[in-house]
Order: structure tokens, then C-alpha cells, then sequence
């Protein structure tokens, strides 16, 4: 017989129309079927599940991880002579010849890169390697640095975004940088226009995939964000085996759309040790419940191909979700999470994902992690540190939707303080 906390298979769940009502919040500690999570194995079943009512009514089924084959190409002395850029192409042997690839850029702070020909009086920290921070960008490896050497994908010009990325503060605090453009591997709405409305996608790496293949129902294919996730994996596996990088501190990051990507790429994967969802609203960190902001009805309506073609089933019936935004987050524990938001982007919710982070924090407190601080809010320059941050925090500034120098501050802050 089934162990006591397993799922129906994907295709015996229940229609969207058939789930009932409930405007509280799901217990992370009660089951689909009802049952009390008692012990740490019935959480990990409850994790298991959770994980699964997102694939079958919100992100949709991704296929298995694929076979890989990357080429690299390494080049010293970037960012006057601050990096090692290493840019590695992922590409997909098992997939048709016309599937996209992903082109990860690679910075690795110079004093830290085995191979660097810098002097070092032979003391390296080369043996161990530098936490890194994986990023997905909106437009193209080379907005993130105004550098020569990264290869340019799309349209926009070298070092438009360097005021949002920091490169240079990064490496400056020890850490590595890597980044892809999730446009490479599944253009967004604006790029392909109305061409993937109507719920689902079918561009990009979707196309090269059997939806019939997948795991669950009609309706339950992945979407763009399932997409961009699972890119931001193949790039983890890629990520892990590269010299000068310390495999075990990789930190995902990803702004607005992408940090919807980066909560689910963490939520669902348990290599990536920090995750940092960065004003990621709606889908995101952002409860769907009582949400009088962007509204399941808003975002489905717009942006159809970054879910499951089901999940507009619950615009308006928010209450049927079998499960809920803080669910997700609860599913990054015992591993570390910093919710970063600006206070004046109101429609990414700042407060509603704030509680979104306190229905979490239990799971934490569960596992015997130090889980939230107080309230769980820090702001401006407050000290953020594990005692005044624990491992589940909201960090706000005053703006709107953006990413600068003071919220890497606060990151890099934090990530020091996990992985020190
Ligand atoms: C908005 C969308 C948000 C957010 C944002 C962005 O239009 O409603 O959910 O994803 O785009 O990605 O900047």
C-alpha cells in the first residue's frame, strides 16, 4: 500500500474546477489528504507533495534533467584585470539540433582563479574555491558588465545594467558571478509577442519538448518560469564542477519575473544553498490569497505562457489553490532565504510577501534551523547578521522596482553570514 503521505499520481489529481474552497491559508503541517506532519520524514513526504501541487496547478511539469555537453572558454584579466571570465556553453546533445543552448558568463574574482597569473605569495584560496552568485538577466550576459570580452546575445548594449548587477561590488566582497539570459533559453512575451498566449508556452526549449512526454495532464506543462528554473539547474550542474568555485555556497538570484524563476529553481532544488527572490510578487514570494495587488486573474491574463496553462483556472477562485505562495518558500528550508523588496513597489506586495515568510517560518523552526528573526523585517541600514537575520528575512529599501548597490550590500551581507 501507499506510504501514508503520498500523492495520487499527476494524472488522478483533481481538476482545478474540482478543488474545494478554503480562504486560509494551507497548513504546511497538514497533508492534501488531511494527515498531521508529525515527524521530519513526514515533512520531507509533505515537501515531496507540496513540490508536486505546484508542478500539476501552477509551474507546471519540467522534463527530467538532460543529458549536457558544455564548452568553455576562459579569459584572464576582465574588469582591468578584477576577473576571470569563463563563459560556458550548455548545449543539449539529446534534444534536436535546432534546440536553444544556454551561454552562462562565469566571473571569478582574479585572486581566487587557480589559473590566474596573478601573485599570490602562494597562498591562494584556490583549494577551496569562492561562493557564487547566480543571476538570470533580462537581456543579455553583456548589460550585466561593460566588459569586451562576454559575448553579446540580443539587442541591448554592453553595461546597461551595471548599476543593477554590481559585478565589480560582488567580486569585491569575494564572490563569483554567473549569469544566463533567460531570453536564450525561453523568450519572454516580448520577445515573441502574442505568439505563446493562450496559457503554456511553446517556445523556445518548450518546443523541443513532447508535451504529451511530460509527467502530468493536459494543462499541466511547464511554463516559462518552469523554464527559466530549470535552465538556472542545468547551469548549477555546470556551476559545481568548476575549479575556484566552492560548490556547495551557490546563491540563486533573479528580479521580478526571474525571482519568481529563482524561488521555484531554489524551492525545487536543494543544491542551491541561499536563494533570493528579489521583488518577485505575484507567483513568487507574494501570497495569491486576498492579493489586492497583481491578482492570479492580472497575471494569468497577461503573461499566460509563464504558468501552467491551468492555473488561470483559480483567477478569482485564489481559494481553491491546494496550495499557496508561503508553501513554496517553506520548501527552501532549513536552507537560507532573503526576501529583498522595495517599499515603494506596490505591486510586487511587499507585505503580503512578508506574510508569505511568517506562515513559512514554522517549517524552519521544524527542522531545528534559527528560522526568522522577531518579525522577520529588516529595512535601510539595519545590521544584518544571523542574529538579527536568521535564515528567513524580508530586507526592504526605499524604491521602487529595481536592484542597486545597497540591496547587493544587504545580499552580500547576508550570504556572508550563511556562508562564512
Ligand atoms: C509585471 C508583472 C509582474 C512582474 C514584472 C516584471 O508586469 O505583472 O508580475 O513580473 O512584470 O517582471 O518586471
Amino acid at each position: 500500500s501507499a506510504p501514508a503521505h503520498e500523492l495520487p499520481p499527476p494524472t488522478e489529481l483533481p481538476d482545478p474546477a474540482d478543488l474545494p474552497a478554503d480562504p486560509d491559508l494551507p497548513d504546511p503541517f497538514e497533508t492534501f489528504g488531511g494527515e498531521a506532519v508529525e515527524r521530519r520524514a513526514d515533512w520531507l513526504a509533505r515537501r515531496a507533495e507540496i513540490l508536486d501541487l505546484f508542478r500539476r496547478y501552477v509551474y507546471g511539469y519540467a522534463p527530467d534533467p538532460p543529458e549536457i555537453e558544455t564548452a568553455a572558454e576562459r579569459t584572464p584579466g576582465v574588469l582591468d584585470g578584477a576577473a576571470t571570465l569563463t563563459e560556458v556553453t550548455i548545449s543539449f546533445p539529446d534534444l534536436p539540433a535546432d534546440a536553444p543552448s544556454i551561454t552562462m558568463a562565469l566571473f571569478l574574482p582574479a585572486n581566487a582563479d587557480p589559473n590566474a597569473d596573478t601573485d599570490t605569495d602562494g597562498d591562494s584560496p584556490a583549494e577551496t574555491g569562492v561562493p557564487v552568485v547566480l543571476g538570470l538577466n533580462r537581456a543579455g550576459n553583456q548589460v550585466t558588465v561593460a566588459d569586451d570580452a562576454v559575448t553579446i546575445l540580443g539587442d541591448a548594449p554592453r553595461g546597461a545594467r551595471q548599476e543593477f548587477w554590481c559585478v565589480d561590488r560582488i567580486l569585491d566582497r569575494g564572490y563569483g558571478f554567473a549569469t544566463y539570459f533567460c531570453g536564450e533559453l525561453a523568450p519572454d512575451s516580448e520577445d515573441v509577442g502574442g505568439a505563446t498566449a493562450g496559457g503554456g508556452s511553446t517556445a523556445g526549449i518548450h518546443a523541443t519538448y513532447d508535451a504529451a512526454a511530460l509527467p502530468g495532464p493536459p494543462g499541466s506543462e511547464w511554463g516559462t518560469i518552469a523554464a527559466w528554473a530549470w535552465g538556472l539547474h542545468r547551469c548549477v550542474d555546470v556551476l559545481r564542477a568548476v575549479e575556484g568555485v566552492r560548490a556547495h555556497q551557490i546563491a540563486v538570484l533573479g528580479h521580478s519575473r526571474r525571482g519568481k524563476a529563482a524561488v521555484w529553481a531554489g524551492a525545487t532544488d536543494e543544491r542551491i544553498a541561499l536563494v533570493v527572490p528579489h521583488q518577485s510578487g505575484t507567483g513568487g514570494v507574494t501570497l495569491s490569497r486576498a492579493n489586492d495587488q497583481e491578482s492570479v486573474a492580472d497575471i494569468t491574463g497577461a503573461f499566460p505562457h509563464w504558468f501552467a496553462d491551468d492555473f488561470d483556472a483559480f483567477a478569482g477562485r485564489e481559494a481553491h489553490l491546494p496550495v499557496d505562495q508561503h508553501l513554496l518558500v517553506a520548501c527552501v528550508a532549513p536552507r537560507p532565504l532573503l526576501d529583498t523588496e522595495g517599499s515603494l513597489d506596490f505591486w510586487a506586495n511587499p507585505d503580503l510577501a512578508h506574510e508569505s515568510l511568517r506562515a513559512a517560518a514554522p517549517v524552519w523552526t521544524f527542522l531545528d534551523a534559527d528560522g526568522m528573526v522577531g518579525d522577520g523585517l529588516l529595512a535601510g541600514d539595519d545590521e544584518i547578521s544571523r542574529a538579527t537575520a536568521g535564515d528567513l528575512c524580508q530586507y526592504r529599501r526605499d524604491t521602487e522596482h529595481t536592484l542597486n548597490r545597497g540591496y547587493w550590500d544587504a545580499i552580500l551581507d547576508f550570504a556572508d553570514a550563511h556562508f562564512e
